[in-house]
Order: C-alpha cells, then structure tokens, then sequence
C-alpha cells in the first residue's frame, strides 16, 4: 500500500476469494501458495483477510488448560486490512526507518524499527537434536472398537472420532536438509483423546540401533556429521556412522533395513509405521495383554530408486513435503489403519521365543498378525508451519488410560529425554500450552508459572493437600477414568549395569530381513551397502563391515565385498536357521493410485481435444496430470505445468507421450544442461532424456499418435511397462493396471536370486 494515500474505506469480501479460485494457467492442479490468484500490479486496496486455502487447518481453539473455547479459527489473524504494531496501534509506514533528515543518521527513538528487528533477530529457535527434518498434517482417527477387549483407551471405540496431528520426519538432517535422503522416517502421531493426549511417537522401521536408551547420544554422534567438518549432510554413508554399527553390533537389523527401500520411501503417504517397543495394554478388567503397534497404508509401502533420491535431493528437496500437501490439496486424503500384534502377557515377556523387550527384534507378522483398531485419515494441511509443525512436541509418556509402558530400556530412556528436550527447543516448561500441544481434555494440573505461562490459574492452593480451594483437584479413582500404572511384578535382583543375555543376538533377524526379500530388493540392498562403505575414508571399517555382513548371509557378504574389491571373509557365528517373513516385502502386491503424478508431454501438433480428455481422465482416476511442453504458457488451449527445462522425470509417476515434438529452440547445450544428454535431430533430446530416465527407473511409460516415434527414437518400443494405441485415455487405462503393481519391475534384471 502506498503509505501516502491510506484507504478510506474497507472493502468488504474479495470476490475471487470467495471459494477456491484456480489461476486460470494451473486449474485443478495442487500447489498454488495462496487462496486467491495474485493480480499483476500490486493491490492498494485494504480488505477483509482472505480466506485460508480450502485444504489448510489449524489447532482446535482450546484454552491453555484444554477447555474448548467455542471461538472459531483465525485462520489467517494477520491478514487484516492495516498494519500494526505487536501492541495494535495501525502504522502509516513500515519501509522507512525513522531519521534526521532523508541522508540523515537513524534515530534511537524509532521504536516500530525496534519491534520488527529485535523480533526478527529472535525468530529461530533450536532445531530438534534429531529428526529436524519434519512435515505434519492434521486429520482424524476412526475406531473400530476391535481393542474393546484388550483396552479401555476411549478413543479405540467403535466409531468414536479423534482429531489428530502427525509428523513425519528424517533423522539425521538437519531442518533444511533435503527430504529424499537414505534414513529412517519418524512417523509421530498426537491423538488428542478425551482422556488426555497420547502420543504413538514411532518410525517406518520397526527395529532400532541400540537396545539401551544411554546408547543413544553414540548412534546420533556417529551418524551426524563429523564434529571437524560437519560433513556430510544428513546421510550415513561415512566412516563414523559405519565405525559405530560395526562395532556396536546390535545396530546391525536396523542398519539392514537402513540399506534396504525402506529407508527411501516414495511417500510419506506410502509408509508404514511402527511403535518399536512393546507397550503393555489394560481393559476395563484389569487385565494386560503386550502388543505391538502398526500403522498400514492404504496405499501400500513403496519406495523411491537410490538414483531418484539422488537426484530429487538436487530437483526438489522438498519432494515429500510438497507430495503430501499436494495430496491433501488433491483430495487424496493419505489413509492409515492402525493394528496391534498381541502377546500374552508372561512374566518371561517373549513370544514364539522372541524376547518382547528387545527393540532390536520384530516378531514377523505369520507368527502374531497385525490386528486392525481404527483408521487414520490425514485431512488438512498445516496454516502456519512453524506454529504447528516446528512446535508440535510429541512424547512417548503421553499416555491414555488404557495404554502402559514395558521395561524395555530404549523406551524407559525416551520418557525421560521427550521432556527434557523441549526444554531447550521450546523455551521452558510450558510447551504443552502452545496451541498445537494443548490437550482437548481438561487440564487440572498443580504445575504453575515459569517463562511463557499463557494459563491464568485461579485458586490459592496448587498443592495437596488443601482447605483453601476446597480440596481441589482430588485424585480420580479407576471410576472416574484415572490412568492407574499397572501393578507390574518386578523380580528381585541385584542392581547392575547388564542386559539379558536374549539381547546378544545380534545377526539372526537381519538375516531374517535379507532372506525375506525379493531379488530385485535384494539387489537394492547390495548397491546400498556397497555404495555406502564405498563412501568410507578407511579400508579398515569396510573390512570390519564385511564381517558382520558375513555373519548375516555369505551372498550379500560377497556381492557386496566383490563391490568394494575386497576379500568376503568367514562367518564367525553359525548362520541363523530363520524362517523368512514374506509380509516383509514391499514387491508382489496390488495397491491404489491415489495422488500419483502424471507427466503428459505435449506440443502443439498434438491432439490437443484428446490430451484434454486424458487430463480429465486422469484427475477423475484422483491423479495429477501435469503437462510438459516445449515452452511456458499454453499449448492450445491447455496449460503447460513444466516445460522441457523445468521438467524431470523424478516428479512423475508415470510418463505419457502425446507427441513426437522436434527441438525447442532453446535445446542447444548451452542454454539447457540436459539438451546434451542424448542426440537427436528430429525429437527434442530433453523428452528423450525424460524416457530414458523413466525407463531406467522401471516407470510405466505410455504413447499414442505421434508420441509413439519417441519411443523407437529412445528404443524401448516393445520392452516391458511400455504401451501404445489409439488414444491417451486408451492408453492410460492400460498404464493404470501397470501402476497398481508400482514398478515394472521385470526392468530390473537382479543377480541375485
Ligand atoms: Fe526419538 N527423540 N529417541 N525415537 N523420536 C526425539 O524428541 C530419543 C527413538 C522419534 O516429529 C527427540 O521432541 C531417545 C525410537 C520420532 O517431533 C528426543 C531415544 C523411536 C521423533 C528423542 C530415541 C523414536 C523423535 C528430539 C533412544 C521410534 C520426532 C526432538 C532411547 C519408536 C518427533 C523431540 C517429532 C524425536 C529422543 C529413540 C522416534 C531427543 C533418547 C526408538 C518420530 O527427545
């Protein structure tokens, strides 16, 4: 707003933001940053705020104490039509400091130059210490009421609705680092409950490196960068990470599945997700049962090619924030179900002689199937990143009644770190009143004052006992809904710092992990180790590697030696005598679609009134098509969503040709890096790029018309997972039974079996 003329009036209600309005470039496709499209010439009208994006949700209006407010979400409370100050008081102009004449020397007294600076010098705060990398969404939780017997958690009963937010993070990165990395995914999940919070804070690995929490400040010091360098940047595949797993040898399942597609998932929304520890259920009887928890997508687990997430750490760091939202934004709502496997509850606390305490061991799914509770639906997307998402503070004490802890020694350690730690990040012990941590239950706690105290206690007596507020607040009895500690035996013996001897297995379940994968996962599993100890400074730590490689299977200690040019050593622990666990595999299944992308590469010879049907095919399928064409605008009347220099063929799913377009004139090397990649003088070499890559990364590739001579230009004509015929939409039905399978993967010929 120009400060010299401020507007006399407010006006009311943008039109265009009245619903959601698609830029007429972009219709129906998900990423646009605002509600309603910009105009060219900057606005100077004040109006009421915009609406939110239709997608965009917020923490429920509580109390800092959990009561709800009634009030309905600001969603946007600083959008109105003036500037102010922090205080309110309306500003004529924010883009001067105030001085002694224009050329003269700034004045201490500009107290708005003060305000806007000293808070923008405090805007950041401590990134988490581990899992800095994240991205959240809210949603809602359904239960079927199938745990009924085994829990009295309230929010498990059939049809009762919980409102949710989740988080999904890497580990190792820091807040910046880009998402595609090879690591574990945090999958941390709040359900504010009616009766009280509980946080299920898990990973999309079931297993973890140590089975002692006080282990833990080693395996993230090793994996972390190097202290010296701080190089390199959120991944393993150097020496300290590889020094610690090798000697620490408990590390080595995970460090397996850390190797395998698990740790570079497609999507967040193609994860699945594991509480680790086994937790200790109670029912309304009294009676316990251990269980482990699950989280199943709907959409089945899938994972990214290592060169894919290599090269979209480079194209789009933030490939699966941006692939959530879009999803959400789209319609394609990600679906979890929640299950628990369910162990009796023995004073021995193993099961099939898997001992339950162990976080290092799973207990395959063919020995104790995963039993559905509930499903979850992720719904809306975050208003404000940092409010919600930076700030959200899970912990793994936050516990219903209903839910207990077990002795595992890496979960005691976690209930002591998950508060001690917001103390730093979040500045003081008042966390839980931000409004995204505020529970939905009353809160009636004795805990009073300290920085950042939003809650104004009433009363005289935070203490008990007392007269002076009546008594207030009495403890609850198992009536009135009181988390009651389940009155565990503990064994007399002595005080020691030991584990049980069932923890020295270290070997048999990683080789439980190799022996249960398909050739082509195997395949994957060689090349990452392979690549990984390749990136290691010291021979002598691939070597110590290959010995406990050789202690999980000779075939991968081989092929993996074989990479390295060095000799496979001799087991020195006899092979484990495992069953495999098919359940483990992420190949052989059928799975929905839902929120894939769609590359559609166009020019204006194409048909266009076809190219218009398949798009609308492809949305009606819940897909996103994006349009590739020689250059920005639109095709016809079409709008193109990436051109030949911004497109790549990591963001799409699926690749259709609707034509054989000749080279744009800005195909020569030196304007676009990617036109010297293949030689053609009658297709432009950036689209054959496009099918080379999406062949080698075993994507369906479809064409039809004249889209058919790129590939015989790009020779894949007749190779499996490529199709022709009459029409796109012929052709996309064809390529759609191709993607339920997620790969074509007879395109990768593994040499392993
Ligand atoms: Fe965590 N972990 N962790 N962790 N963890 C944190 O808490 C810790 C472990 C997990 O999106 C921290 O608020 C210890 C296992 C997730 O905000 C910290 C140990 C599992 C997240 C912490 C573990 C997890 C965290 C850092 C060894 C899977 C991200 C910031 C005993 C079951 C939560 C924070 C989010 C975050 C400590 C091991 C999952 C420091 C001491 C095992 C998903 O408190």
């Amino acid at each position: 707003m120009d400060p010299s003329t401020p507007a006399k009036a407010v006006k009311h209600v943008v039109e265009a933001a009245a619903g959601k309005v698609a830029d007429a470039l972009t219709p129906d496709v998900p990423g646009a940053p605002g509600s309603a499209p910009p105009t060219v010439e900057e606005p100077t009208t004040p109006h009421d705020p915009l609406p939110p994006k239709p997608e965009q949700g917020t923490p429920d209006t509580r109390t800092p104490t959990g009561v709800a407010t009634g009030v309905p979400p600001i969603a946007k409370g600083q959008q109105g039509a003036y500037l102010t100050t922090a205080q309110g008081a309306r500003l004529r102009d924010t883009d001067h400091s105030l001085k002694a004449g224009p050329r003269g020397p700034v004045l201490l007294q500009d107290h708005h130059l003060r305000e806007k600076i000293t808070h923008f010098d405090h805007e950041r705060i401590p990134e988490r210490v581990v899992h800095a990398r994240g991205t959240g969404a809210h949603g809602v939780f359904t239960g079927y009421g199938s745990a009924e017997g085994v829990t009295k958690a309230g929010f498990l009963a059939k049809g009762k609705e919980t409102p949710v937010f989740v988080r999904f993070s890497t580990v190792l990165g820091s807040r910046g680092s880009a998402d595609t990395v090879r690591d574990t995914r945090g999958f941390a999940t709040k359900f504010y409950t009616d009766e009280g919070t509980f946080d299920l804070v898990a990973n999309n690995i079931p297993v973890f490196f140590i089975q002692d929490a006080i282990k833990f400040p080693d395996i993230i010091h090793a994996g972390k960068p190097h202290p010296d360098r701080e190089i390199p940047q959120a991944q393993s595949a150097h020496d300290t990470f590889w020094d610690f797993v090798s000697l620490h040898t408990e590390a080595q399942h995970h460090t397996m599945w850390n190797m395998s597609d698990r740790a570079v998932p497609r999507s967040y929304r193609m994860m699945e997700g594991f509480g680790v520890h086994t937790f200790r259920l109670v029912n309304a009887a009294g009676e316990t049962v251990l269980v482990k928890f699950h989280w199943k997508p709907k959409l089945g687990v899938h994972s990214l090619t290592w060169e894919e997430a290599q090269m979209l750490g480079g194209m789009d760091p933030d490939f699966h924030r941006r692939d959530l939202y879009d999803a959400i934004e789209a319609g394609a709502f990600p679906e979890w179900e929640l299950g628990i496997q369910v162990f009796p509850d023995t004073p021995e606390e193993t099961f099939a002689g898997i001992d339950l305490l162990d976080p290092t061991k799973i207990v395959p799914e063919e020995l104790a199937p995963v039993q559905p509770v509930g499903r979850l639906v992720l719904n809306r997307t975050p208003t404000n990143f940092f409010a919600e998402v930076e700030q959200v503070a899970f912990h793994p004490g936050h516990l219903p009644p209903g839910i207990d802890v077990t002795n595992d020694p890496l979960l005691q350690g976690r209930l002591f770190s998950y508060v001690d730690t917001q103390l730093t990040r979040l500045g003081g012990p008042n966390f839980a009143q931000i409004p995204i941590n505020r529970p939905h239950a009353p809160v009636n706690d004795m805990l009073r004052d300290g920085f950042h105290q939003h809650a104004v206690h009433a009363g005289v007596a935070p203490y008990r006992p007392n007269s002076l507020d009546g008594g207030n607040p009495f403890p609850a009895g198992v009536d009135d809904g009181a988390f009651v500690d389940v009155p565990v035996t503990v064994a007399e013996a002595p005080k020691v710092r030991a584990n049980p001897v069932s923890f020295d297995d270290h070997f048999s379940q990683a080789r439980l992990f190799w022996l249960s994968m398909s050739p082509v996962e195997k395949e994957h599993i060689i090349r990452a180790y392979t690549f990984e100890l390749g990136k290691c400074y010291h021979q002598a730590i691939r070597e110590r590697q290959l010995r406990c490689l050789a202690n999980i299977d000779p075939v991968l200690c081989a092929e993996v030696a074989t990479g390295l040019g060095l000799p496979a050593p001799q087991p020195t622990v006899p092979l484990a005598d495992v069953a495999p666990s098919p359940a483990l595999s992420q190949v052989g299944g059928e799975w929905p679609a839902d929120g894939r992308t769609v590359g559609i590469v166009v020019d204006p010879t194409s048909d266009l009134d076809g190219v218009d049907q398949l798009r609308r095919a492809v949305f009606g399928a819940g897909m996103v098509p994006l349009l590739v064409a020689p250059h920005g605008g639109t095709v016809g009347d079409l709008p193109a969503q990436r051109t030949f220099a911004t497109g790549r063929s990591v963001e799409f799913d699926v690749l259709l040709l609707a034509g054989a377009p000749t080279p744009a004139p800005d195909a020569i090397p030196a304007r676009d890096a990617k036109a010297g990649a293949a030689d053609s003088v009658t297709v432009d070499p950036r689209v054959l790029l496009l099918v080379e890559e999406c062949w080698r990364h075993a994507k369906a590739i479809g064409a039809w018309g004249d889209g058919v001579a790129v590939l015989r230009e790009a020779r894949v004509s007749g190779t499996p997972g490529v199709v022709t015929g009459d029409s796109g939409t012929e052709v996309f039905a064809a390529v759609q039974r191709l993607m339920a399978a997620h790969r074509v993967w007879e395109r990768f010929p593994a040499s392993v079996a």
